[in-house]
């Protein structure tokens, strides 16, 4: 190769490189929730007036939703929808007269005035029974029956997903990937879990998995926030291959 070619292409790789850290408006993505996704509020009292997100873009109003569906499915806001100082964030006020214990679902849809673009998502939180203990970390299931398992195994690869308990509420959620031969899958850059439950209009909830392992992945959350079937969209993103995806369909009772 000669000098100038070498030089042609050098110019191009630094503006490719470079192009990644220019600022680009584009849609709108949640930042901060309050409450916030999982959260577990201990009584009504602490419980906040307005569910607020606040988002990378500006929402178009007139475009954009917020809506609070209470453990029956029921909607649980004012609707009154407001566009906060920031303009960034928006927020709704919560019928407190209506509020029971149990897992709220917030379904947001937001039109972004940066590009115009639509994007939409769901989060639940949890307002516990008075005296419920707050233990917020991993039950341990009392009993094999409490549990959901399930093995699928596809090019080479066998994927392992278990819930515990297995129910309304708060859950673990368990990740194994390795290949037939028993070996773990290492590289994996990230596994992601999308909940839906369809009938009810619940979702996506999208949740990023934690590793513990090479091959091991495990997330606790209310997803499954209401009784039903959901589906459970599993994604393994591979470092030079394939993302490995996985539908599982359950019925939460
Ligand atoms: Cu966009």
């Amino acid at each position: 190769m000669n000098l100038t070619i070498v030089i042609f292409f050098a110019i191009f790789y630094l503006i490719g490189t470079s192009l990644s850290f220019v600022p680009v408006f584009g849609h709108a993505s949640p930042i901060t929730y309050n409450p916030k996704p999982n959260q577990i509020i201990n009584s009504k009292q602490l419980l906040p007036n307005d569910v607020t997100i606040t988002f990378t873009e500006s929402p178009e109003p007139r475009a954009s939703s917020l809506k609070v569906m209470g453990p029956n499915n029921e909607l649980i806001d004012n609707n009154d929808l407001k566009v906060l100082e920031s303009s960034k964030s928006l927020s709704i006020s919560l019928d407190k007269p209506k509020v029971i214990p149990g897992i709220y679902t917030v379904n947001w849809l937001v039109l972004s005035k940066a590009d115009g673009h639509i994007t939409k998502g769901s989060y639940a939180f949890t307002l516990a029974e008075s005296g419920q203990n707050q233990n917020q970390n991993r039950q341990p299931a009392t009993n094999a029956s409490s549990e959901y398992s399930k093995n699928i195994t596809a090019d080479n690869v066998i994927l392992n997903f278990d819930i515990s308990p297995f129910k309304v509420g708060q859950n673990t959620f368990n990740i194994q990937v390795s290949y037939v031969n028993g070996t773990a899958v290492e590289n994996i850059r990230d596994v992601f879990l999308e909940f839906n439950n369809p009938a009810k209009n619940l979702g996506p909830i999208v949740d990023v998995m934690d590793k513990i392992e090479p091959g091991k992945y495990t997330s606790t959350g209310s997803f499954l926030s209401q009784e039903g079937d959901w589906e459970i969209k599993t994604t393994a993103q591979r470092i030079g291959e394939y993302d490995i995806n996985q539908l599982i369909n359950v019925n939460v009772t």
